[in-house]
């Protein structure tokens, strides 16, 4: 089985509020499909549709209670986001089926509490392919919280053999420079470690988080960040090709 992500800054404009990269969501699910890989879960996250509400109306503190409306609002973005992508998908004839964060997952105090394996494990079963998305879920703290779609993907780490992050850059950079293996050694990432780095909006936090959770995906599954923006890249990462990306060694 393998994880793929597609990340929300390769799926939206971060900075403009409900823009979907229609061309770039439909040349990646064509790269899906045309690679070896019949066996595989997709998460995406929440670029714009996602991050700006979460943030509005503050679902990702750690102050309870969650204002209602803010949980339904974020909900209905993140359902219309995942229906472009669920669309496409049946559109190339792959019987996707949507798994919204929120219905599988309860989180504790911002950490990933549950995840619901045989709901999963029996859609596949079913040879459906489960797309997995960033939501509003429950917090046994909190009340809600976020969960993002990597917290997604760690929970379903254990019975993957590869888990991919497609993301719009080459890879983790270090001191300026592309690494093709990254390792815990190398935390933390500054700034000053990535290339022209813009300014998003990211409630669910920053690069380090991401790259430590992908060193804990990482003790359970072969783990990648690889440019969706470059043609074929992912394509050939699925299909183990030589190709410019990083293996996060944990
Ligand atoms: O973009 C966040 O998912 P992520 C989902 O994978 C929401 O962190 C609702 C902001």
């Amino acid at each position: 089985l393998i994880l793929i992500k597609l990340g929300g800054s390769i799926l939206t404009f971060k900075d403009r509020k409900y823009s979907f990269r229609t061309h770039v969501a439909e040349r990646l699910i064509k790269e899906i499909k045309n690679s070896s890989v019949d066996r595989y879960v997709l998460v995406h996250g929440g670029g714009s549709f996602g991050h700006p509400g979460a943030q509005k109306y503050g679902l990702n503190t750690t102050e309870p209670p969650s204002p209602a409306e803010g949980i339904s609002r974020v909900q209905l973005d993140m359902r219309r986001m995942n229906n472009h992508i669920l669309e496409m998908m049946l559109d190339q004839g792959i019987w996707a089926v949507s798994m919204p964060g929120g219905l599988i997952t309860i989180f504790d105090g911002g950490e990933l509490y549950e995840i619901d394996h045989e709901m999963v494990r029996r859609y596949l079963s079913l040879g459906t392919v489960p797309l997995a998305f960033g939501d509003v879920t429950i917090d046994k703290k909190r009340g809600t919280t976020i969960c993002s779609g990597d917290d997604i993907m760690l929970g379903l780490s254990d019975f993957a053999d590869r888990a991919v992050f497609v993301s719009d850059i080459d890879g983790i950079y270090k001191g300026g420079e592309l690494q093709e293996e990254f390792t815990e050694d190398m935390l933390p990432l500054e700034t000053h470690d990535l290339p022209n780095e813009k300014k998003k909006i990211d409630v669910t936090g920053g690069m380090n988080k991401k790259v430590k959770n992908m060193l804990k995906i990482s003790e359970r599954s072969k783990t990648y960040l690889v440019n969706g923006e470059v043609k074929g890249r992912l394509r050939k990462i699925l299909d183990e090709e030589e190709v410019l990306a990083t293996e996060v060694i944990g």
